[in-house]
């Protein structure tokens, strides 16, 4: 034994543990990946670019179901994501969903099971494979009954059902039966398992006695009223596909997951009043996503149809999302500036975003309304904020940061490392403010703590002031003159079309550490090279 343990820790060393390094390719030559047949990208490090030529990297890691597992680590089938070690036994199927010896025991599964098709039948069926149940709400009455945490199996097609959520009971859709008997092989790309509640009732609802041990994948939600709605209830949401009047919607004490989500809604995308985390999800509605609380909302894409795209009311986590870009899809609002971001209370920490405007006559990259909910020094850091998506005319007002209170005296924080692009010098686009203080009631004020390290491009003035006469700071050096405002800098920041710094541009290295993420929005560690970078992107 002790000769093979070099070997192991040899390969270990290597990235994945089954995968062998080796020094030649089958389809000959240095150069690896050439071959036509070797077109699939690289999933072993780059050292072979597919698996079809038959050479000695045959047995790679893989987790083909995404069940988090892969054959290496023991995934003892790997084409059923409900199947691989420590799962949860899901009755029905004939398997030991561990991976061990005893499918489906009789003193768990009581000869029922959790599979749901079109064709099956909750009068004569059991919900096992061979003989599924109906309906939604029949599988889940038979997991409640199985007990423990288990899975509802459902197949393509369409249940037209308001589904309530139980306890420790997911749903998984994508599974194929179209017809008995069924192969039940999960391929949701060609079995898509839509849960529709109607033009008057919600598709899926859960109360407060749900939490993230109830996962709901693969399924697509449709409904007049809310896709998801959790009253005080927390769940997992991967891969749903909702289009509702609200999609997703976890009010009271929550803490919810959703993940790899699409969302087109005509009120709110995702709305989220507690903790939670909205992650790598595609977000359409008016606002697309509103977070009350403390929630982490990362790598999303948004477009708001109407109001804004991201509305905070609390001290929440923006990072690395893309807001307002699909110029198709971006509305306009009905009162004061629609923005790709509103904070409208809390200390929220919003990095690494880009981030548009709206269209229209007033248009924020982001907004800051100082009101009930009292706005408490967010940190807006290394963002690359373009002040609308679609200008309003010559007449319009278009901001990187705009500023407004009606209650008080409001010091909004700090703002640093920010790319700021108005939509061009001039008339014809109207005009363009990097710094925008809304005309405000005597006695309020709504005002930055510090302006540091931001570069400004084709705007009309730096910043600008309420005052009668209004008061302009219109170059930078106007600005950085002042207490507030320091270490700005006006140039062109040399964007790519996918808001990457070019070489060359003027804001490398030119950001200050104070508050800088550590890593930028393609997960790039910062600082590279002589120091930060100013905006949403550090070039390596
Ligand atoms: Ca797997
Ligand atoms: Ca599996
Ligand atoms: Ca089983
Ligand atoms: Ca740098």
């Amino acid at each position: 034994m002790n000769r093979l343990v070099p070997l192991a820790l040899s390969l270990l060393i290597g990235g994945c543990s089954c995968d062998v390094p080796v020094a030649m390719d089958d389809d000959g030559g240095g150069v690896d990946g050439a071959a036509p047949l070797d077109a699939a990208p690289p999933r072993d490090g780059g050292v072979d670019g597919g698996d079809t030529d038959g050479g000695t990297d045959a047995a790679r890691c893989e987790d083909a179901d995404s069940d988090g597992v892969t054959d290496c680590d023991g995934d003892c089938d790997d084409a059923d994501p409900l199947t691989y070690p420590g799962a949860a036994e899901v009755c029905g199927d004939g398997v030991d969903n561990a991976c061990g010896t005893d499918p489906d025991p009789a003193s768990l599964c009581m000869g029922i099971g959790t599979y749901v098709s079109l064709a099956g039948d909750d009068a004569t069926g059991e919900g096992t494979r061979d003989n599924p149940v109906r309906t939604i709400a029949r599988g889940i009455a038979n997991a409640v009954t199985i007990g423990g945490p288990t899975t509802v199996v459902v197949a393509g097609g369409t249940y037209d059902e308001t589904v309530t959520l139980a306890p420790d009971v997911s749903i998984q859709g994508g599974f194929d039966c179209g017809s008995l008997p069924c192969g039940w092989t999960h391929d949701p790309a060609a079995n898509e398992s839509t849960i529709d509640g109607g033009m008057s009732a919600n598709a899926i609802e859960a109360d407060d006695t749900i939490t993230r041990t109830t996962r709901l994948e693969d399924l697509t939600l449709r409904s007049g009223r809310t896709g998801l709605l959790a009253n005080n209830g927390s769940f997992v949401a991967r891969r749903l596909r909702v289009f509702a009047q609200e999609g997703i919607n976890a009010f009271g004490t929550v803490d919810p997951l959703v993940e790899d989500c699409i969302v087109r809604a005509t009120l709110a995308g995702v709305s989220i009043e507690g903790d939670g985390e909205i992650l790598t999800s595609d977000i359409e509605g008016s606002p697309a996503v509103r977070v009350r609380g403390p929630v982490e909302v990362r790598h999303d894409t948004v477009n708001a149809s109407g109001e804004t795209g991201v509305w905070i009311g609390g001290s929440a986590i923006v990072d690395s999302n893309l807001i307002n870009e699909d110029a198709a899809r971006v509305g306009t609002c009905s009162f004061g500036f629609c923005s790709g971001i509103a904070i409208w209370g809390g200390s929220p920490v919003i990095t690494n975003n880009v981030v548009y405007g709206m269209g229209g006559a007033m248009s924020a990259a982001i907004s800051i309304v100082h009101g009930e909910l009292s706005v408490d020094a967010p940190i807006i850091n290394s963002n690359t904020l373009y002040t609308s998506r679609r200008p309003g005319g010559s007449a319009s007002l278009n901001a990187g940061v705009s500023c407004n209170s009606f209650s008080g005296l409001a010091m909004f924080g700090e703002l640093r490392n920010n790319i700021i692009v108005g939509a061009g010098t001039g008339t014809s686009t109207g005009t363009d403010y990097g710094f925008y203080e809304e005309d405000l009631s005597p006695g309020r004020q709504c005002r930055p703590v510090l302006i540091e390290n931001n570069v400004f491009s084709d705007v009309d003035h730096v910043a600008r002031f309420f005052g009668a006469p209004e008061v302009l700071f219109t170059s930078v050096a106007d600005a950085d003159a002042e207490p507030w405002a320091t270490a700005n800098l006006s140039a062109d920041p040399l964007l790519d079309a996918t808001h990457h710094l070019s070489a060359g541009s003027p804001c490398i290295d030119q950001g200050t550490a104070t508050d800088a993420p550590s890593f930028d929005r393609d997960g790039d560690v910062r600082p590279a090279g002589a120091g930060f970078d100013i905006g949403a992107d550090e070039r390596p």
